[in-house]
């Protein structure tokens, strides 16, 4: 059997969200890339289980950044897109940079905001302080304020590389770790059934 999830990475923008999964599925870094890829997908064994994980950016929601759907953005707003990946996912990133405080206030605003329509027993968060390779002259956020934030949340936390591929896989394969725990396969429910919004976002191959 091999499962096949949805992850949606979100934060505010330039955290650093796309270039945490270019590293995790293609492993390099590029400071300034300016090609947009049409999703990240990568086949992971994580407990003796193949798991299949899509990784949906919302970089992909921003106004005008979209090359594949350039014209349903501006046309339905970026918040809609939002809400159709929210629904689409099973895990959840939310990312703020620890160089930037801002980014940190909103994380509990896209938490509620994520888990306005998902249960959160059954679909895992885990919050992540991107850019933790900076120097502490460029920090805005300690390490212990984003472990406090999380246990508030109730999260999962890290602090992550993508520049020096540092914590990166480890974000991935604990969240998905705790989906598979919290959503065994014999609890996987077709997508076709009821009630939609709970359903478990696995398909058994
Ligand atoms: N120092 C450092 N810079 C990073 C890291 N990840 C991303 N960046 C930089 O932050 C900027 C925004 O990154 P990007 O992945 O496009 O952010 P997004 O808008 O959240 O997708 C870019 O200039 C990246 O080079 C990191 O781990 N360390
Ligand atoms: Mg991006």
């Amino acid at each position: 059997m091999v499962r096949c999830l949805h992850l949606l990475i979100t934060g505010d923008r330039g955290v650093g969200k796309t270039s945490l999964a270019r590293q995790f599925v293609l492993c390099h870094f590029i400071p300034d890339f300016d090609e947009w890829l049409d999703g990240f997908r990568k086949q992971m064994i994580i407990d003796k289980e193949c798991v299949f994980i899509d990784i949906l950016d919302d970089s992909y929601c921003r106004w005008g950044q979209n090359p594949y759907i350039p014209d349903v953005a501006p046309l339905f707003g970026e918040q809609v897109l939002r809400r159709l990946y929210i629904r689409e996912a099973s895990c959840f990133f939310i990312v703020y940079s620890v160089a930037s405080r801002s980014s940190f206030e909103n994380v509990a605003t896209i938490y509620q905001e994520v888990f306005r329509t998902k249960d959160p027993k059954l679909y895992p968060a885990i919050i992540v302080g991107a850019k933790c390779d900076l120097a502490d002259s460029d920090r805005e956020v300690s390490t212990s304020e984003g472990r406090h934030l999380a246990e508030v949340l109730g999260c999962e936390f890290i602090e992550t590389s993508a520049k020096e591929d540092h914590n990166v896989t480890e974000a991935f394969t604990s969240v998905v770790r705790l989906f598979m725990s919290r959503n065994p396969p014999q609890s996987v429910v077709r997508r076709s059934s009821p009630p939609r919004r709970h359903t478990a976002r696995c398909v058994v191959i």
